[in-house]
C-alpha cells in the first residue's frame, strides 16, 4: 500500500518535471533548432561517457536510424534497475526526473563519474518515444516512454524480463518530438566532429558511428588510441611543423589535468580548452592557468640562454604562442561556467592547478630537450620582431587622417546612429553593391560594397591584411578595432551595427567569398560570431510565376523540385544568376527586406570545426574546398 501511495505522489512530480521541460525546452537544451536536437545525442552519450570514465565500459555505438530515431548503446554496467525508496525501478526514476534541472546545458554541469544519467531524463521528455534496453545481472529488461511517461506496465514494481544475457550494458532509442523541434534532422557532421573528439579524449574508448539514413548512409569507427597527442597530430596534419608534440599531465588539489602542443610555422595560435570531456569555445581558466605559467617559463629560459638579453623587455604571451596548437583538458568534481555561451571555464581552482602542472611538468621537459625550447623560443623571436613592426603599423593606421565614417565612398552608411536596429550588408562587387544601395532602406541599412576575393588571412601576415583596403573600411566601418592578441583592442561595445550580413551570389566563388570574410571575422573579430552579429543572406536562385495565384522564390534546387511536385498548371521560372541581375525591387524584397529575407545566422559551435574548415578551405588544395562548399550549400539552419 505504502508502495502505492509513493508511486503516486512521485509521478505527480515527475508529470511536473517532464511538462516544465516541455513548456520551456530551451532552458535544458539550449534551444529547439537543429543545434539542440543534436543536443539530445550528446547528453545520452555522455552518459555512456561517464560508464567509460567509471572504469566499465570501451564501447559505444551510436546509429542515426532510417525513421529518425537515434540509438545510443554501451557496455556499460547497465542502468540500475532494482527496486527504489520511492517503489520504481531505479531506470525509471533516472530517466524520468530532473536532476540538476533548469540550468543551460546540464551535460556542462556534470562531473566525471559523478551525476550518472542526468538529461537523459529531458531527452527522454522530448521525444516522441524512448526505448530502454537494460543487460544486466543476467536478465535483459525492456522500458518504453511516450513523451517522458512510462507505458509498461511494471511486474511487482520491476521492469519487464524479455530474455537472459551473460552481458552487460545500456541501449537507448529515441525519436526526438516533432511538436517540440523545428526540425528533426540532425547535423550529422556536427555529432561526428564531437564523437571524434570524446574519442582523443578518451583513448581508451571505441566509438562506432552508423547513419542508416539512405542518403547519407556510413559507418565510422572513432577510436585514437594517441589519445591528445594523436588529436595534435591531427590538428596539424595539414600544416608544416616546427617541434614534436610534448605532452604533460598531473593532479592538483583533486584536478586532473593533461595537456599536449606542438609548434607549426602559421601566424596564430590555436589553443583548445576542454573541461570533463566539453569543449570550452570561450576558453577559461584552465586556459588563462596554462597561458600564464607558460609565458613565465619561458620567458625565464630566454634570460637563462641569452635569447633575451638584460635590456631586452620580456616577450608577450602572444610572442610566445605564435605557431602553438596545444590542446589543455581538465577534470574538476564541480566545473562552474560563465560567458555568452556558458563555455567559459570559470573556476579559480583550475587556473592554480594548470599552471602548477604546466610549469612543473614542462621545466621538467624543457631541461631535457633544448632544441625543442630553441626552435620555441625562435618562434617567440620572430614574433616579437613582427610585433615591433605592427605596433608601427597601427599607430600609423590610427593616425592617418581620421576616418570619417561616411567619407571613404564606398560605405553607404544609413541615417540611424542606434546600433541595436542598424545592419550592414558586405556586398560583394560593385555593380551589386550599387543596386543595393538603391534598395536598401536607408534608414537602418548600411551598404559597403567590397572588390573581388579579400585578402585570404589565413596565409597572410597581419601587416599585410592591416594594409588591405577591403579590410580595412571593413574595421572602421563596424567601429570596434579588432584583435590579434597584439594588445587587444576589440571591444565589441563600440560596434556600429546589430547585424553584419555577407551578400553573396549563390554560387561557388560567393561561397568562397563568405568563407574568406568568415575566416577573417573568425581570426580577428570573434566576438562578431560568438554574439550573433554575423549573418549570410540567402538569395533565391529561382523566382516561379504561375499562370494564377502568387509568385514564389525559391532558395534552391529541392525548393525547385518540391515546387514542381506540389504546383499544378503553368508557371514560368526566372532563374538568377547573380545578384546583380536582381532589379532594386527584387533585391529589396529577397535579400533586404526583413519581412521577406532569408538570412542564416553564424554560429561558432566548436571553434576546432571552424579553423579546421578554415585550414582546408584556405589549403592549397582546390578539390576539398569544393566539395565541402557543394555539401554544406542545404545545410543551412534558416531564420527569417
Ligand atoms: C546509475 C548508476 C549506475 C550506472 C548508471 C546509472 C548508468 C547510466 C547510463 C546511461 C547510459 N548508459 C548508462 N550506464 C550506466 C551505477 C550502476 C552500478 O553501480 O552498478
Amino acid at each position: 500500500m505504502t508502495v502505492q501511495n509513493n508511486y503516486d505522489a512521485s509521478s505527480i512530480s515527475v508529470l511536473e518535471g517532464l511538462e516544465a521541460v516541455r513548456m520551456r525546452p530551451g532552458m535544458y537544451i539550449g534551444s529547439v533548432s537543429r543545434k539542440g536536437l543534436n543536443h539530445l545525442v550528446y547528453e545520452i552519450v555522455d552518459n555512456a561517457v561517464d560508464e567509460h570514465l567509471a572504469g566499465f565500459c570501451d564501447e559505444i555505438r551510436v546509429t542515426i536510424c532510417q525513421d529518425g530515431s537515434v540509438t545510443v548503446s554501451d557496455n556499460g554496467r547497465g542502468i540500475p534497475v532494482d527496486l527504489h525508496e520511492k517503489g520504481l525501478p531505479a531506470e525509471r526514476l533516472v530517466l524520468t526526473t530532473l536532476h540538476a534541472g533548469g540550468k543551460f546545458d546540464d551535460s556542462a554541469y556534470k562531473t566525471s563519474g559523478g551525476l550518472h544519467g542526468v538529461g537523459s531524463s529531458v531527452v527522454n521528455a522530448l521525444s516522441e518515444w524512448m526505448d530502454v534496453t537494460i543487460c544486466r545481472g543476467g536478465y535483459i529488461y525492456h522500458d518504453r516512454f511516450s513523451r517522458g511517461i512510462p507505458v509498461l506496465e511494471l511486474e511487482g514494481g520491476l521492469l519487464p524480463v524479455t530474455g537472459r544475457t551473460r552481458s552487460t550494458g545500456t541501449t537507448i532509442s529515441f525519436l526526438p518530438d516533432s511538436e517540440i523541434f523545428e526540425t528533426t534532422r540532425f547535423k550529422t557532421d556536427d555529432i561526428k566532429n564531437r564523437l571524434h573528439e570524446t574519442a582523443y579524449l578518451n583513448p581508451g574508448l571505441t566509438i562506432l558511428y552508423k547513419d542508416e539514413t539512405p542518403e547519407t548512409a556510413e559507418e565510422i569507427t572513432f577510436h585514437e588510441p594517441d589519445g591528445l597527442t594523436g588529436f595534435i597530430r591531427d590538428i596539424n596534419s595539414s600544416r608544416e611543423t616546427l617541434t614534436d608534440i610534448v605532452t604533460f599531465s598531473g593532479t592538483e588539489n583533486g584536478i586532473a589535468v593533461e595537456g599536449a602542443l606542438q609548434y607549426t610555422n602559421e601566424f596564430h595560435e590555436n589553443v583548445l580548452g576542454f573541461c570533463n570531456n566539453i569543449y570550452n569555445a570561450e576558453g577559461g581558466t584552465h586556459i588563462t592557468g596554462f597561458k600564464t605559467a607558460f609565458t613565465t617559463i619561458m620567458n625565464s629560459y630566454a634570460r637563462e640562454i641569452g635569447v633575451l638579453k638584460e635590456k631586452d623587455d620580456n616577450f608577450t604571451g602572444t610572442d610566445i604562442r605564435n605557431g602553438l596548437t596545444a590542446v589543455i583538458s581538465i577534470k574538476h568534481p564541480a566545473p562552474r561556467f560563465e560567458g555568452q555561451t556558458k563555455t567559459k571555464l570559470d573556476n579559480q581552482d583550475a587556473a592554480k592547478a594548470a599552471a602548477k602542472v604546466v610549469s612543473e611538468e614542462l621545466v621538467r621537459f624543457f631541461d631535457k630537450n633544448l632544441e625543442t625550447l630553441k626552435t620555441v623560443l625562435s618562434c617567440a623571436e620572430k614574433a616579437a620582431k613582427i610585433r615591433k613592426v605592427e605596433e608601427k603599423a597601427k599607430t600609423n593606421l590610427l593616425v592617418k587622417p581620421k576616418f570619417s565614417f561616411d567619407s571613404n565612398g564606398k560605405l553607404a552608411n544609413c541615417e540611424s546612429r542606434d546600433a541595436s536596429i542598424c545592419e550592414i550588408f558586405i556586398v560583394e562587387g560593385d555593380s551589386a553593391g550599387g543596386s543595393a544601395k538603391t534598395a536598401r532602406d536607408r534608414h537602418f541599412q548600411a551598404i559597403l560594397p567590397i572588390r573581388g576575393k579579400i585578402l585570404n588571412v589565413e596565409k597572410a601576415s597581419i601587416d599585410k591584411i592591416l594594409a588591405n583596403a577591403e579590410i580595412k573600411s571593413m574595421i572602421n566601418a563596424f567601429g570596434c578595432g579588432f584583435s590579434e592578441g597584439y594588445g587587444n583592442d576589440f571591444d565589441i561595445s563600440k560596434l556600429r551595427y546589430d547585424k553584419i550580413v555577407i551578400m553573396a551570389d549563390a554560387d561557388v566563388d560567393g561561397a568562397h567569398i563568405c568563407t574568406l570574410l568568415l575566416t577573417l571575422f573568425y581570426r580577428f573579430m570573434p566576438e562578431l560570431i560568438y554574439e550573433g552579429h554575423v549573418y549570410i543572406a540567402m538569395p533565391p536562385l529561382y523566382k516561379a510565376m504561375p499562370a494564377k495565384g502568387k509568385e514564389e522564390y525559391l532558395y534552391d534546387d529541392a525548393a525547385l523540385a518540391r515546387y514542381r511536385k506540389t504546383h499544378k498548371g503553368k508557371f514560368t521560372l526566372q532563374r538568377y544568376k547573380g545578384l546583380g541581375e536582381m532589379d532594386a525591387a527584387q533585391l529589396w524584397e529577397t535579400t533586404l527586406n526583413p519581412q521577406t529575407r532569408l538570412l542564416r545566422k553564424v554560429e561558432i559551435d566548436d571553434a576546432r570545426v571552424a579553423s579546421e574548415i578554415t585550414g582546408l578551405l584556405m589549403g592549397p588544395e582546390v578539390p576539398p574546398r569544393r566539395e565541402f562548399v557543394y555539401r554544406h550549400a542545404n545545410d543551412a539552419d534558416l531564420d527569417i
